[in-house]
């Protein structure tokens, strides 16, 4: 066994220095037809499993199959996307709202799904920006952002959006400490004066609003990645924490110089309970809170001004810290909730913390010294063990439900498994290459579903026929169901994945929207009958009020336009069949197109500069006389009187 791990880390560590050629790199695995079986699904047929992709700096999410690795769709979250108008619209732009301004892309790095009694529920799937600070969830009904929130005080929202075991919270901590409240000051003041906003966002139980409740001003650490208690520490948050030196520069040194970095337990019932009572301090703010209504098409954008502030040193047995070395990455919880992983990026071995041992030392009162008057516990008092790896570079460890756990270790490109409680390894197979995060359907929470590991890789390299200097990142299968691994299939990702969250299909079959209901559209400017249309001026404003169906727009001639108008067109679909949508766009036009689900209302500016007559057409092909589908406006000098007026069929 010992020899076998050695020849392959060998294999690994020759990757490292010589992937750059070619090579023949196929496992038998990969290549044999009970690979190719398990990955085929025919068409016609549906895949087992759903898959939520982050696309990192994307800003987007993507939704595969699983086992077949086919993508179903891009979720425009953080950037706008022309494919649907999503933040081009008059209706979505306010989604990207900030107290930055319009800000239209961020770095989307963590999804997670929504839970029940720490079970996927598939209702929501959280997300998080990491540049400019938000938190986004998206409806997993309709597959779209239904909602931001800014996160004030914090800078890089990296260790996020984890939710807990009922989706009480959405988490989102801070990477980088930075003054709060934000000030002018020198930067080599960092030390002892820079904070790190952990931030609790409540998710309303039922329409899953989300709602700053509280944010922990933290010691100036980094707070990078996080885990929820489940079971019996249901209760409980787990944050990694690198940069304990507080270095503000050359941090490839400076901050790698403790040997031992904590990861910060958070009791957030406790907290909760201290600002329930009136604990906590109140302090200016300025966020934005972005709300998409399904029933108006629209989302509204509202700034917040003031968030509740806790000074973790306010409330005793609210907080600890376990030393844990070597600067963690990954802060992983076991579906039991009793074993806390530290994915050390600088050393080779695992530490497996103990909640039963962190209560027990707790209990004790046995403190190493405090942190800015945050109690330490001993490492040997919370440690249940350490894997001894033989890997390089640990990131990130998913669980398959059976009592194992699997890490990727980005330097020695591979996921290890190993199982929980003995910390024996079991299994070890190589990424093409260097991986970052993997998945398993329900990996975070107290039932995963097991079957397939999802590998997401930072480099590609020779997998593909080359596509110029920049590849796409692969996602590499493997099915888990034996007691070892087998990769069964590559596929492209989109943008750069990170964190990835899957559920089985049935999950969300059931609940998906395939309409809007005409008849509950709420949109102030929505056309819901057939002879409802009209072009309205308002000054040098005009409103078309203008309703599709296959195949033509009403109106579908329009004069009396100026130029110097600010022209809307307010487009309603008024088909009610499942995936008929129809788009809009005008010659001209500084925005994108619209596409215009089915129910649904949409809006499109446009301010013609120019006199003459432009055509508007359908961009979706949606029936057999798709080509048909068009247009025209006249536009007129600023000065003509040339009447205002809309036809169809005259
Ligand atoms: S991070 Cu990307 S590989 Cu943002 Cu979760 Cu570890
Ligand atoms: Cu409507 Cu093409």
């Amino acid at each position: 066994m010992k020899i076998h791990n050695h020849l392959i880390l060998t294999f690994g560590t020759a990757l490292m220095l010589f992937s750059c050629g070619q090579q023949n790199q196929n496992s038998n695995g990969a290549l044999s037809s009970s690979a190719a079986e398990k990955v085929y699904v025919a068409p016609g047929e549906q895949d087992e499993f759903y898959a939520f992709l982050s696309g990192g700096y994307s800003g987007n999410l993507t939704v595969y199959g699983l086992p077949s690795g086919r993508m179903f769709k891009e979720i425009p979250v953080f950037s706008q996307f022309p494919t649907s108008g999503y933040g081009y619209s008059e209706e979505t732009v306010p989604m990207l709202n900030t107290s930055h301004g319009f800000v239209p892309w961020d770095d989307l790095h963590h999804p997670d799904i929504s839970q029940t009694n720490g079970e996927l529920d598939g209702r929501w799937i959280f997300v998080n920006g990491n540049n400019t600070p938000r938190v986004a969830r998206v409806d997993l009904s309709t597959f779209e952002t239904a909602e931001i929130i800014e996160v004030p005080n914090s800078a890089g929202n990296h260790s996020s959006s984890f939710i807990t075991e009922n989706t009480e919270y959405v988490v989102a901590g801070t990477r980088f400490s930075v003054p709060v409240p934000q000030r002018d000051m020198p930067i080599n003041e960092y030390k002892g004066n820079f904070k790190g906003a952990l931030t609790f966002i409540s998710v309303d139980p039922e329409h899953g609003h989300m709602a700053i409740k509280f944010q922990l001003l933290m010691p100036g650490f980094n707070y990078d990645l996080s885990h929820p208690g489940r079971g019996k520490s249901h209760g409980w948050f787990f944050f990694t924490t690198y940069n304990t030196e507080e270095a503000n520069s050359l941090l490839e040194v400076n901050a790698s110089q403790n040997d031992k970095d904590f990861i910060a337990a958070i009791n957030w019932k406790k907290i909760e309970e201290y600002v329930n009572n009136g604990g906590g301090t109140k302090m200016p703010a300025h966020y934005a809170h972005n709300v998409y209504d399904e029933h108006s098409h629209t989302g509204t954008s509202t700034m917040r001004k003031e968030v509740l502030t806790v000074d973790p040193t306010k409330v005793p047995g609210a907080v600890y810290f376990l030393p844990t070395p070597k600067s963690p990455h990954g802060c992983d919880v076991d579906p039991t909730g009793q074993y806390i992983i530290g994915n050390g990026k600088l050393s080779a071995d695992l530490t497996v913390h103990s909640f039963d041992k962190m209560i027990a030392a707790i209990e004790g009162k046995k403190f190493d010294g405090e942190a800015y008057g945050i109690p330490i516990l001993k490492f040997e008092d919370v440690l249940a063990g350490q894997v001894k790896s033989g890997g390089l570079g640990p990131l990130h460890t998913e669980f398959d439900g059976e009592g194992n756990a699997y890490t990727t270790f980005f330097i020695s490109s591979e996921v290890v498994k190993w199982q929980l409680g003995t910390w024996e390894v079991l299994d070890r197979k190589p990424t093409y290459y260097s991986v970052g995060h993997l998945m398993i359907p329900g990996g975070n929470s107290r039932k995963p579903f097991g079957k397939y590991v999802v590998a997401m890789n930072k480099i590609t390299k020779d997998r593909y026929l080359p596509t110029g200097p920049e590849m796409e990142h692969s996602a590499q299968l493997y099915d888990i169901s034996g007691d070892k691994m087998e990769l069964i299939y590559d596929f492209p990702t989109h943008g750069e994945p990170h964190y990835a969250a899957g559920c089985p299909a049935e999950l969300l079959t059931t609940n998906s929207k395939k309409i809007y209901r005409l008849d509950e559209n709420r949109h102030p400017y929505a056309v819901t009958t057939a002879d409802g249309s009209k072009v309205i001026r308002d000054g040098n404003e005009v409103h078309v009020y203008m309703s599709t169906i296959r195949s033509h727009f009403t109106p579908d001639n329009i004069e009396g336009i100026k130029v110097g108008d600010k022209v809307y067109f307010h487009i309603t679909n008024h088909e009610q069949d499942f995936d008929v949508p129809h788009g809009f766009a005008i010659l001209g036009q500084n925005s994108s197109e619209l596409l215009v689900m089915p129910g649904q209302t949409k809006t499109s500016v446009w301010e013609p500069n120019e006199v003459g007559v432009w055509p508007f057409y359908c961009t979706d092909f949606c029936s057999a006389l798709h080509q048909e589908m068009q247009g025209y406006v006249r536009v007129s000098p600023a000065n003509s009187n040339v009447e205002l007026k809309w036809s169809l069929g005259e």
